[in-house]
């Protein structure tokens, strides 16, 4: 009898980080790195980020039966989106923050203009990508296009920037538990769980495992951003790379702010059980997405 080999999540997410850092530089490569705007897009996007949701869109392709090959192009764009969201997101206007995965924050570093300018360049970059008629790996037309709809709509009006504007229009006022849930469901979760989507339907995957798995996204979007909120009230800002106590000064409307720091670890740790129960008919190649929901709320950045 062949013993199943043992999975060691840590050697997983380095080996797709790399491959992931590697096509971001090469998709960037192309344009003159002496331009201020590819300077401060390259700023942006390479460096500590935990690239969670290209591994997100890869480990769920392979879970789908596919190979990471078949969706890098789609992780990067992906990846693109949400380092265009925090640049976005870290502005004077929004939260106006100076420190960002370990380093001065784009319009810190650079100017606001730029920085407002970097993130939309990366933001129609990642839909250049996407379209590009060159990517012969996932060949399938229709599904391309259901795809890049798909994030279109995650990352746009009825998705992550819905979840900003309810962010910023509820600062200081009290919101119910069910309200937070379905902002956070739009800000963090929409790109999260598209990440998961897109990386099965590119891999070709049966519509009944798809279910299973923007469930499973569903889940850990959610116990991703509790997890967030409790580091923003207890991590390490050395360890983070960004400033830690900020949503009790600005009074956001977070899970520790609304239920206590305990009550919201034991949520954060019921939403993983429910994201594993929701695999159980998976095989082994679901291993990395079950490990990644445990890291999910163990991480210390
Ligand atoms: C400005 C359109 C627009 C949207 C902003 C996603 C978002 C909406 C803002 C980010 C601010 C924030 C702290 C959100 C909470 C959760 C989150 C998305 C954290 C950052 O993501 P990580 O931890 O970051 O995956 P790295 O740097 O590892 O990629």
């Amino acid at each position: 009898m062949t013993s199943r080999p043992s999975f060691h999540l840590h050697d997983y997410l380095t080996a797709r980080r790399e491959i992931i850092n590697a096509e971001l530089n090469n998709l960037l490569r192309s344009s003159d790195p002496s331009r201020r705007i590819v300077e401060a897009m390259r700023y942006a996007l390479i460096g500590s980020g935990k690239r969670l949701r290209p591994i997100l869109c890869i480990a769920a392709a392979e879970a789908a039966g596919g190979n990471y090959k078949d969706v890098l192009p789609a992780a990067c764009a992906l990846e693109m989106i949400h380092t265009y969201s925090l640049i976005h997101d870290d502005l004077p206007s929004m939260d106006d923050d100076r420190l960002r995965r370990g380093k001065s924050t784009c319009h810190v570093a650079f100017d606001e203009a730029t920085a407002i300018l970097a993130g939309d360049a990366l933001l129609t970059l990642a839909f250049e990508i996407l379209a590009n008629p060159d990517d012969t790996h996932s060949s399938d037309l229709e599904i391309r296009l259901k795809v890049i709809r798909m994030i279109a709509r995650a990352a746009g009006y009825c998705g992550m920037i819905e979840g900003q504007m309810r962010d910023i229009r509820f600062e200081g006022k009290p919101l119910s538990p069910d309200k937070l849930k379905s902002l956070y469901a739009l800000k963090t979760g929409a790109l999260i769980n598209v990440a998961v989507e897109s990386g099965a339907q590119l891999a070709g995957c049966a519509s009944k495992k798809i279910v299973a798995l923007t469930d499973y996204a569903d889940y850990i979007g959610l116990a991703f951003q509790v997890a967030d909120d409790i580091l923003n009230v207890e991590g390490d800002p050395d360890r983070m790379g960004k400033a830690v106590g900020t949503d009790a000064v600005r009074k956001k409307n977070t899970y520790p702010a609304l239920l206590g720091l305990d009550a919201s670890k034991a949520l954060a740790g019921e939403l993983v059980c429910s994201a594993l129960a929701v695999l159980a008919s998976f095989d082994y190649s679901a291993e990395p997405l079950r490990m990644i929901a445990r890291y999910i709320i163990e991480r210390k950045r």
